[in-house]
């Protein structure tokens, strides 16, 4: 292309067309993506690596929930071709190794500069540019500001009294330190049950002496299924890969898997099972998505969750464990699905027990382990915070971003995210925001939803090119009918009514506002493509 309209290929470093914050699998498509249509980007990161939640994600066990033929870039055919993914759900580490692969085979590195994190972003009204600063005390001027930060990448440190006075070993998953950590002969102390806890306490317990987790609300999980993939397995897949995007790209949640195509309560009692065990079989987070009434309705819903509570119950030999495990308190899905390999199991361990934390909350912590309600301590070596993320804003509110009239989007996101589609907010122009909060976001495959996004992006800044605008910015209607759209979707379901991150609920303080859209990932797709179609539709074009 031909950055007429932008500032001409400044590319000295310090006065760009693009600044994308992050370099996980979002930002870097979004390098590749509009560095090719030739405009200058710069990527600033604060790990000293690519990857994002990849790279600081660690734990033992963790793994994806989507299928690795599914969760990688689709852009170029190449790459998905060249690449040999080793399992059905790969590893953390596998991930990682692909996005280092991915930002070495496009050259993307040269763009990117690391270990530094972006604090201040602020509008120059008379030039709709960005000065952005970075902790390193760099100053970049771009036309365009991409927030690729990611929607689970600020972890939640629970304040929790005496927490900085216990002198054994602190680690939270999503901070896990790049040294193998040896759980041999320790007495570890987990808190929290959510994903990453459900993937970590298995494998904490097959080293450690004595394992203590501490649940606060139990989760509903479903067995990875996870299998090692063969050369037939990738090349069926790969040559089948065309029509594996294009399915992903019109589905619910990004992945090729339709969902039963009646409602659960109208088939016969064997259909519904048959479609349940192919559901469970398949592994992962698309339990869900079995029916498609699963999560619209509580009869739907309380169908799933019987096939599930009986799977599960019967893999845990104590009745009164299982009792505790089996959650009650929302319905099957309103919170994110966990996967997890052999989680339940590990109960029937003889080094493991559940402490139940709604009986007998954590009063404090102390120098040697965890005392709750009633005085019982815990002696603990390893301390290990499974406690999840300030989702969906925490880390865009880390950086103080000033749109018009000194108006931060801080302020603006207050009482909740603000937003047209997901990926602008009036006052902010030329801003716009990857896979957050007004998106489907976290509710589908994070890989094509970066790729659709980015596509996105990278045409409306040809369209502003070629109608020789400088930029565009939502207007305040738009976002105005859009949260009402967002509204009127999720309450047409029982996701808003579990306390979930997804809601804001895990942290104290925060609005209850259900963050994602709900209507799928395809039917978004279409409604931003026609967006696009229809001049961009919803948005100012704001003359240079
Ligand atoms: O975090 P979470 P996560 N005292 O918020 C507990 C993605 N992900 O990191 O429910 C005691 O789900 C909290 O208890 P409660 C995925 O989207 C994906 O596990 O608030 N407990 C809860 O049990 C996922 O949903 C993958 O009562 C406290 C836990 O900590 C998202 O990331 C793997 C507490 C937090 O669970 C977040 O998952 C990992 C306190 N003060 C993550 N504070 C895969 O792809 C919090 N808790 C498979």
């Amino acid at each position: 292309m031909n950055a007429q309209a932008s500032n001409g290929n400044r590319d000295n470093g310090s006065d760009v067309d693009v600044v994308v914050v992050g370099a996980g699998f979002a930002g870097l498509y979004a390098l590749h993506r509009l560095r090719k249509d030739g405009y200058s980007v710069r990527v600033f990161e604060g790990a000293p690596e690519v990857g994002g939640v990849w790279y600081w994600n660690r734990y033992p066990g963790a793994r994806c929930d989507v299928e690795s033929v599914d969760y990688s870039y689709s852009f170029d055919d190449e790459l998905q071709q060249e690449w040999n993914w080793t399992e059905k759900y790969a590893t953390q580490a596998e991930i990682l190794s692909y996005i280092k692969h991915v930002a070495d085979r496009f050259d993307l590195r040269k763009d990117i500069t690391f270990s530094t994190r972006v604090t201040d972003a602020e509008l120059d009204e008379q030039t709709l540019r960005w000065q952005v600063t970075t902790d390193s005390g760099e100053s970049v001027s771009a036309r365009f500001l991409i927030l690729a930060v990611g929607p689970l990448s600020n972890a939640n440190v629970p304040n929790i009294p005496g927490l900085a006075s216990f002198a054994g070993t602190t680690l939270h998953t999503s901070q896990w330190p790049h040294t193998p950590v040896d759980f041999t002969g320790q007495r570890v102390g987990v808190i929290g049950t959510g994903s990453s806890g459900i993937q970590a306490i298995p494998e904490i317990a097959k080293q450690a002496d004595q394992l203590y987790v501490f649940q606060r609300t139990p989760n509903y999980s479903v067995p990875a299924g996870n299998v090692p993939l063969s050369d037939e397995d990738r090349a069926a897949q790969k040559a089948n890969y065309a029509e594996r995007r294009r399915l992903s790209m019109l589905s619910g949640g990004g992945s090729p898997h339709m969902a039963h195509p009646k409602s659960a309560l109208d088939v016969p009692p064997e259909e519904r099972e048959a479609a349940y065990q192919k559901r469970w079989e398949l592994g992962g987070v698309l339990f869900s998505k079995t029916f498609p009434d699963q999560m619209v309705t509580e009869g739907a819903n309380a169908t799933a969750r019987e096939f599930w509570e009986k799977k599960v119950r019967a893999v845990i030999d104590d009745p009164e464990v299982a009792e505790l495990l089996v959650p009650k308190d929302h319905a099957i899905g309103t919170k994110r699905i966990c996967t997890d390999s052999n989680y339940f199991q590990t109960y029937n361990r003889d080094n493991v027990e559940l402490v139940n934390l709604r009986a007998t909350p954590i009063e404090k912590i102390d120098e040697t382990g965890i005392v709750v309600e009633g005085g019982k301590h815990y002696d603990i070596d390893t301390l290990v915070l499974a406690t999840g993320f300030d989702a969906m804003t925490g880390s865009v509110a880390k950086m103080n971003i000033v749109g018009r009239d000194g108006v931060t989007l801080n302020d603006k996101w207050a009482a909740g995210p603000q937003t047209y589609l997901g990926l602008g907010t009036d006052g902010f122009p030329n801003m716009f925001n990857i896979a957050g909060p007004g998106a489907p976001s976290v509710l589908a495959n994070m890989v094509l939803h970066s790729e659709l996004h980015v596509d996105w992006i990278a045409d409306a800044a040809k369209y502003l090119d070629e109608q020789g605008a400088v930029a565009i910015e939502a207007t305040p209607d738009a976002v105005e009918n859009w949260g009402e759209e967002l509204r009127t979707r999720a309450d047409g379901t029982l996701m808003p009514t579990a306390n979930s991150w997804y809601v804001g609920a895990n942290i104290p303080g925060r609005p209850r506002v259900f963050m994602p859209f709900v209507g799928g990932f395809g039917v978004y797709g279409e409604i931003i493509a026609d967006v696009a179609q229809a001049g961009y539709k919803g948005f100012a074009l704001l003359p240079s």
